[in-house]
């Protein structure tokens, strides 16, 4: 038995909502696609030893509790890194010195430090390492990046992108770890915004250069965690604790190519649960993308013969359209657990040899760790916020 026949052997480290959903996405995935590989899930890695009974129901044959113990076994090819950001580096060095392919949730790091030291290792390591920004998998905006590519949009010259949420608007509502900065990194900015980032220098293969932002924290202490449901979680009893990250943020940026961004990013827009947007127009025509309708993109082009002018409403659900023909028939949807099935995909063909299919590579990732913090350096520095001058 060859390398390429033997199965790929899977460690998922980290059992909350990403490590559930990536389970689900190993298993799910060569079910539907042709990989060139069987998959074989190993291990679990969660911090609890309690952990156990719920890997079991997810199907694992084994949960381990140290990720150290894990990530240098011979008997695993692939660590795949679901834990908050804090300790994304220090697993992700020692898994890749291992010789393991290595997918790390985003955003890649905490820090730009950080994320460096990880592109470094990446790029002396011989296996495959990739960050899972898992919106580019969504089939709609696949299939806008290919009509900007192809030119359809002319010259980009706005790009508009909101990522909304609302878990966060309760001001009981619990603290998690996405709330302190020592684990999280950043904030609303970092979980959320991070993605915004990376879909719209995605989708123009062009970098953002400068940017002017504010980051607002609206409530600053919060109840500890009683338990997980849902993103946020069952606020307890005892001493309110310090929010360290911000609500939300908002910044504008310059691309190289010379189109204007206006970003925003919050998880306290109360009625919207996962409202990830993005609309771009160009001198030819323009996308608009809400992900709270992912199978739809909305489409104008400027040459359509007038009186017959608008966008119009594509459902990315063909056989043509990126990821959709492994699936149902046209009309039929997929939902967000698709991208990360879609993610392994990728991940498993960058593993066989197609290189390019790991995207972003850590050495993009950590571009969008610099944009990060480019904009958190723009939002305390006050000096960029320019007061209004009003009489009396
Ligand atoms: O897409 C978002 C993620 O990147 C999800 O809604 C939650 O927030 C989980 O992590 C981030």
């Amino acid at each position: 038995m060859t390398m390429q026949d033997a199965p790929l052997r899977i460690a998922v480290i980290g059992n909350g909502f990403m490590g559930r959903i990536h389970t689900q996405a190993w298993r799910t995935a060569p079910r539907f696609f042709d990989l060139g590989r069987e998959i074989e899930p190993i291990v679990l890695v969660g911090r609890r030893p309690e952990g156990a009974t719920a890997a079991r129901d997810l199907g694992w044959p084994e949960y381990a509790t140290d990720w150290r113990d894990v990530v240098t076994r011979p008997d695993i090819d692939v660590v795949d890194i679901c834990t908050p950001g804090d300790t994304h580096a220090e697993i992700a060095l020692a898994a890749l010195a291992a010789g393991k392919h290595v997918l790390c949730e985003k955003p890649l790091a905490n820090s730009v430090e950080e994320a460096d030291r990880m592109v470094a290792a990446a790029a002396s390591a011989s296996s495959v390492a990739m960050c899972g920004f898992s919106y580019r998998r969504t089939p709609a905006l696949a299939a806008a990046r290919a009509l900007i590519a192809e030119g359809a949009l002319g010259e980009i010259r706005h790009v508009r992108a909101q990522y909304l949420q609302d878990w966060l608007s309760d001001p009981d509502a619990p603290h998690t770890w996405r709330l302190d900065r020592e684990r999280a990194g950043s904030g609303t900015l970092g979980d959320i915004g991070a993605h915004s980032i990376d879909t719209a220098q995605w989708l123009l293969g062009d970098d953002i250069t400068a940017v002017s932002a504010v980051l607002r924290t609206f409530v600053s202490t919060r109840p500890p965690l009683a338990g997980q449901a849902g993103l946020g979680g069952v606020g307890g009893s005892g001493d309110r604790l310090p929010v360290t990250v911000d609500d939300a943020a908002a910044f504008t940026a310059t691309f190289a190519g010379g189109a204007l961004g206006v970003f925003e990013a919050t998880r306290m827009a109360t009625g919207r649960r996962n409202a990830n947007r993005i609309e771009i127009n160009g001198s030819l025509g323009s996308v608009a993308f809400d992900f709270e309708r992912m199978n739809e993109l909305e489409y104008y082009r400027a040459d359509d013969p007038s009186g017959a002018q608008g966008f119009r409403r594509i459902q990315v659900t063909e056989p043509e359209h990126p990821y959709a023909g492994a699936w149902w028939p046209a009309g039929h949807g997929l939902g967000y657990e698709h991208l990360f099935t879609h993610q392994i995909v990728d991940l498993v063909r960058a593993i066989g040899g197609d290189l390019d299919a790991a995207a972003p590579s850590f050495a993009e990732a950590a571009d969008v760790q610099r944009v990060l913090a480019a904009v958190a350096e723009s939002a305390a520095n006050e000096a960029v916020m320019t007061p209004v001058r009003r009489v009396g």
